[in-house]
């Protein structure tokens, strides 16, 4: 028995050396652990005496002495080992029910011993004993005499790892003779605030993952796939697989294979400028708590929109995993949701959908000008026969047209026979030309014809009707080679088209932020990129490269409102997440997301910000404070650039508030970035939105009185420019232009409403000045009540 547990103890305790290791290797890329529930360690203090408590008795040679002690770490009492016969006597604890088998735990103890004769440091070691001679250390420190020291330790229990026995004790290194060298290998010793709790690993994304000027990946604090863009009112949303929902990185910092198997939410970005991406959350569709109970998974989804009944309701598909696809409704882009129809849109009992190999999923939706509806979908298709045909030809793909309510069917689905078809399916029209793009297969084992697509790639037929037919002679080649053509990782492949200002983009995905965080290797989670879209004089698509330099932004940000601070173009180490209330910038109906996880180094960004010409004079946070001496610092086109204002989150903490912080006259275009300070190891603040104050240079009032029986409406606007200015004033009841008024004068003008009632209402007056040589402009508002003469 002690030779078996000589040679387990020098095994473990190399493990415990690399484990400690390869902890300080993933704090400093994925960032704080976060140790969830309960501690598995009763009376760890020691506070309640020796309860709980009592001396390894692993070995019949084991054995020693415990009391309480009031030399504590913490609190008023811990234990004092003593008459100590081994290097492993010293005091255990039964976790036996407690830990399992193939979960990690953190350990952490004080430990402290003071034996003037023993020598100046000593290891110790918290050690779990499975019965018989399964011993492992799981912490480890060295400490001082006479100090107190911190064992601590992350270990996983092996899967295989009988845990029916399983017990925690203290000990020190073993040697083959301690009673030779007492005072070395058998001191004394004291134990308190023992905890042992499940680890759970941050999934906040830590490293960088995409580049300050870069536009791919789209976002950078999490994952998304499959992404099918749909633009309403001038912005493009995007919806997405929730891969991040597999991503469950170990105590290595890397995840374990995506299967998509537990996805059943949709993640939703979406911007106006095609660089800030505003995070919208996730929609629950399947699974208990999703929108769509009936179904169990929510990948690859689609989205179009259409007035029905007189109403605009939003129609988001999705593939229930392989076997079908179903339809959620909205009343906006991003909700709220219901369930319209109780169960699948496209199954096996769709007429024409199934040949019995083929998967049902991948839903593409396309609503012609005439405003019938269209949805392409399938897949797959394999049937094993490995032939020429079955691989180029797999027939596995549909196209069928949509009820007018766009949650029902009609007719019969037809067969559309893309070369080398796999999945990935999308319609869309420009010109008059209906495109059908999909992702090629990687070969069903026959030979694949040279004519067609390569493997996983995204290639296109075009037809002049939605529904084809959609035959072979169409195809018109690639849009998109396999993302591992451009980025290492490969993968499956998929795509949207979409159309903005005139310009038409294209969406693809891949495993980009997946190997920026480990460096690397991918285990499938993919993220959203953007591209452009040209075209040839004929109609026909030039292939699209990918990259990470990704589009221009198509127009600057507009900061004199709230911006939800969830919108970001870089950052580096936050997480985003629901919270109650809806949103102040995309209205009460819409989620609203805050900034969590927000670490002293960490930082988001926001580009091209216009300030204008008048300059902002002050930003405004909205915060909740976690730790005290947190800040917010603002810089300009660097996250290292200069600090132009500083907010300091100095208030109560726990409770939502809004801090400013002024700011000098930040004129014209620039990348802001938010650099986020205080004291390390602290979970700082959360971030809900952001605000800019413009600098006015007008001071405007607006007031009513009674001449006769008429109203009079009076307004006056002092000039707050430095130079002369040209002061326009609007109102219901006429307008006046007074050029070239002096710096502090006013402009003024009393309106005659020739009315004897009038209500409340507001007038406009815009300033116009020439300031150092460039033009300046400023409009405000004031307001009047209702008067009766
Ligand atoms: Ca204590
Ligand atoms: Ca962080
Ligand atoms: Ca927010």
């Amino acid at each position: 028995m002690k030779r078996v547990r000589k040679a387990a103890l020098r095994r473990v305790a190399a493990a415990a050396v690399a484990g400690a290791l390869l902890a300080t290797a993933v704090a400093a890329t994925t960032g704080p652990a976060q140790a969830a529930g309960q501690n598995a360690i009763v009376n760890g203090g020691f506070e309640d005496g020796l309860t709980g408590w009592f001396t390894n008795n692993g070995n019949a040679s084991d054995g020693a002495t415990l009391s309480p002690t009031t030399d504590a770490y913490a609190g008023s009492s811990a234990v004092l080992v003593t008459g100590r016969k081994t290097t492993g006597s010293g005091p255990m604890q039964d976790l036996s029910g407690k830990v399992q088998a193939g979960k990690t735990y953190a350990i952490t103890a004080r430990v402290k011993y003071e034996n003037p004769s023993s020598p100046a440091t000593k290891q110790f070691f918290a050690t779990m004993h499975y019965g018989g001679s399964t011993y492992t250390n799981v912490g480890t420190v060295t400490v001082a005499r006479g100090q107190w020291g911190l064992i601590q330790g992350t270990f996983t229990i092996p899967a295989g790892q009988s845990v029916s026995t399983a017990r925690l004790f203290f000990e020190t290194p073993w040697t083959s003779d301690p009673a030779s060298a007492p005072d070395t290998h058998l001191m004394d010793f004291k134990v308190d605030d023992v905890s042992l709790v499940e680890f759970v690993p941050s999934t906040t994304i830590e490293a960088l993952g995409k580049n300050p000027g870069e536009g791919n990946p789209l976002i950078s604090h999490k994952f998304g796939a499959d992404g099918n863009a749909f633009v309403h009112d001038g912005r493009v949303y995007l919806y997405m697989t929730n891969d991040t929902q597999e991503y469950k990185p170990g105590p290595t910092g890397i995840s374990p294979t995506n299967t998509y198997a537990s996805i059943n939410t949709i993640t939703v970005i979406s911007s106006d400028d095609l660089m800030n991406w505003v995070d919208h959350g996730e929609i629950p569709v399947a699974g208990p708590s999703g929108v769509a109970r009936y179904a169990t998974n929510s990948w690859a989804p689609a989205m179009e929109s259409k007035v029905v009944d007189g109403k605009e309701k939003f129609f988001l598909y999705f593939a229930n995993s392989g076997g079908g696809s179903g339809v959620i409704v909205g009343d906006s882009p991003v909700g709220p949701w219901r369930d319209e129809r109780g169960n699948l849109l496209i199954t096996s009992a769709t007429p024409g959908a199934s040949n019995g190999k083929n998967w049902l999923f991948d839903p593409g939706v396309f609503i012609d000008d005439d405003g019938q509806g269209y949805l392409v979908f399938g897949g797959g298709g394999d049937d094993g026969t490995r032939s020429a045909e079955n691989t180029n030809h797999p027939k596995s793909t549909r196209v069928i047209k949509l009820g007018d309510d766009m949650i029902s069917t009609q007719g019969s689905a037809e067969v559309i026979d893309a070369p080398l078809v796999f999945e990935a399916g999308h319609l869309f029209k420009r010109d008059g030309k209906y495109y059908y793009s999909y992702s090629s297969n990687f070969g069903f084992g026959g030979p694949i014809d040279p004519n067609g697509p390569p493997t996983g790639a995204i290639a296109y037929l075009m037809a002049d009707s939605p529904m084809g037919p959609w035959t072979p002679d169409k195809y018109k080649g690639i849009i998109f080679r396999n993302p591992g053509t451009y980025f290492g990782a490969g993968g499956n492949n998929h795509q949207s088209v979409f159309e903005l200002g005139g310009q038409y983009y294209f969406t693809y995905h891949a495993q980009t932020l997946n190997s920026r965080i480990t460096g690397g290797a991918t285990q499938g989670f993919r993220s959203p990129h953007l591209a452009k879209l040209d075209f040839n004089g004929d109609g026909t698509i030039k292939e699209v490269k990918g990259d990470y330099k990704g589009v221009e932004q198509i127009r600057d940000l507009d900061p004199y409102r709230v911006i939800e601070a969830e919108t970001i173009a870089w950052q580096q180490g936050i997480a985003t997440r629901k919270i109650d209330g809806g949103s102040e910038e995309f209205g009460p109906q819409a989620p609203n997301l805050e900034l969590y996880d927000i670490d002293n180094g960490d930082w988001t960004s926001l580009a091209k910000v216009d300030f204008g010409d008048g300059g902002a004079t002050g930003v405004t946070a909205k915060v909740r404070p976690l730790a005290a001496g947190g800040k917010i610092e603002v810089r300009l086109d660097g996250r290292n650039s200069p600090v132009v204002a500083t907010i300091p989150v100095d208030a109560p903490l726990g409770q939502w508030t809004k801090l400013s912080a002024k700011l000098d006259g930040v004129k014209g275009v620039h990348d802001v970035y938010f650099t986020y300070a205080g004291p390390a190891g602290a979970d700082l603040f959360e971030v809900d939105s952001w605000a800019f104050d413009a600098q006015a240079k007008l001071t405007v009032t607006a007031s009513t009185r009674c001449i006769g029986t008429s109203v009079y409406l009076a307004v006056t606007a002092v000039n707050d420019f430095d130079v002369p200015a040209t002061v326009t004033i609007t109102t219901p009841y006429g307008s006046k232009t007074v050029a070239g008024v002096a710096p502090g004068k006013q402009a003024y003008q009393s309106f005659n409403t020739r009315a004897g009632q009038i209500d409340a209402g507001t007038v406009t007056v815009k300033g116009t000045a020439t300031v150092d040589g460039e033009p300046m402009s400023v409009s405000l508002d004031a307001g009047y009540g209702a008067r009766t003469c």
